[in-house]
């Protein structure tokens, strides 16, 4: 796969990269013009308010504070045993990783629940929040949030008491109690396609996952609302042990668009430089063919590898920019976008076999098989 890859990007890499610790070449009059040109782009002063930035305080700390939850298998989950897991928590550990923190030790997990994630935000409570938070438009205007990767396209799905509510559609539901999250997208979301599909309902409205799982095993609501890859999750944690005691359907509508993206706080440029790429790292590591068993075997001679394992890419602070190899350490502690997928939502065993949600063909399927995920160049 790296050797592939090699072939690939051989044709067209160039070498306009100051930070990448590479070999020199030689230069040629033209490649030094546009060199210059990148560096006097590089000193221009960033328009907005002077802050400092939240990775000087975190590397000041020695700990970094990640907004997330624990009742999501897949997303952000904490069992039993204190362990925790999903795409979320990997993405926390990865960022942790490439700031040149202890994934294990030098993370507080903090939980953020659907009303208070953005007030921790803004507090100061959490330093990132990555905790199945869609990216809206006035979550980014309002609320003192800036948005960073996308590590999940999702969108709202509806799980049904089909015992209490026999329905094989969101249309069979006029009339529903419908449990929904307090201060999620969700609860708008319901009310505008209820609305315009002419369907009556009664809200029960839920502190949290917990409530809302309680209010719908004892049949307060015969429907509950949420992201699909929750409602997802809940069903299956559901039918876990002796199951419910009824018979459950999700329902075939995507009733809504939810990117789940991570987020900081406004004018935390760097920070939030710091906080997207290492997602768009995952993935351009995949991308590339590279993952947690061969970063070691990557050809730095090849520029594409060499700037991705080699190379701060001007990311970080002037007193903390990242070290060079911040993606090893990346791969090292989360793998590839690949690798965090197979280990969130399937066995992990590197095929991605028997997952809870699959990949393939969905919006979460690189952009390479025809999904949305993208990452930018890294150069
Ligand atoms: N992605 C949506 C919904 C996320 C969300 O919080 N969903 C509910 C669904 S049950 C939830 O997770 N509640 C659990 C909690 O707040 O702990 C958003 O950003 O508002």
């Amino acid at each position: 796969m790296l050797m592939m890859a090699s072939v690939a990007f051989t044709g067209c890499v160039s070498d306009d990269e100051e930070d990448t610790t590479e070999t020199v070449e030689e230069t040629t009059e033209e490649e030094t013009t546009e060199e210059e040109t990148t560096e006097e782009e590089e000193t221009v002063d960033p328009v907005g308010e002077e802050s400092t930035s939240t990775l000087d305080d975190i590397i000041a700390a020695g700990t970094m504070k990640c907004g997330v939850k624990t009742s999501q298998f897949g997303m952000g989950y904490l069992a039993d045993d204190g362990t925790r897991s999903g795409l979320d928590i990997e993405y926390c550990r990865a960022l942790a990783a490439a700031i040149g923190l202890d994934p294990d030790t030098q993370i507080e997990y903090k939980l953020a629940t659907g009303s208070n994630r953005f007030e921790l935000l803004s507090s100061g409570d959490i330093d990132v929040l990555i905790r199945t938070t869609t990216w809206t438009t006035s979550r980014d205007a309002d609320l003192n949030a800036d948005f960073a990767g996308i590590n999940f396209y999702d969108g709202q799905g509806m799980l049904v008491n089909t015992d209490a509510q026999p329905a094989s559609s969101v249309m069979d539901l006029d009339g529903a109690t419908v449990c929904v999250g307090i201060g999620t997208t969700t609860e708008g979301n319901l009310a505008d396609y209820f609305n315009v599909n002419d369907l009556g309902y009664t809200a029960v409205n839920s502190a949290d996952a917990d409530a809302a799982k309680a209010s719908f095993t004892n049949g307060e609501c015969t429907a509950w609302t949420g992201d699909m890859s929750a409602m997802v999750a809940q069903k299956w944690g559901l039918e876990q042990g002796d199951g419910p005691g009824f018979n459950m359907s999700i329902m075939p509508e995507l009733m809504s668009k939810e990117p789940l993206a991570a987020a900081t706080r406004d004018n935390d440029d760097d920070w939030n430089d710091v906080v997207t790429w290492v997602w768009y790292g995952m993935l351009t590591a995949e991308e590339l063919g590279v993952d947690s068993t061969n970063y070691n075997d990557a050809d730095l001679s090849n520029p594409a590898y060499n700037r991705l394992l080699n190379s701060t890419l001007g990311l970080g602070t002037e007193a903390n920019p990242l070290a060079a190899t911040w993606m090893v350490s990346v791969l090292a502690t989360s793998g590839n976008y690949f690798e965090a997928y197979d280990r969130s939502f399937c066995d992990g065993d590197g095929f991605m076999q028997n997952c809870l949600i699959e990949r393939a063909g969905t919006q979460n399927a690189p952009h390479w098989e025809g999904g949305l995920q993208y990452a930018p160049p890294m150069r």
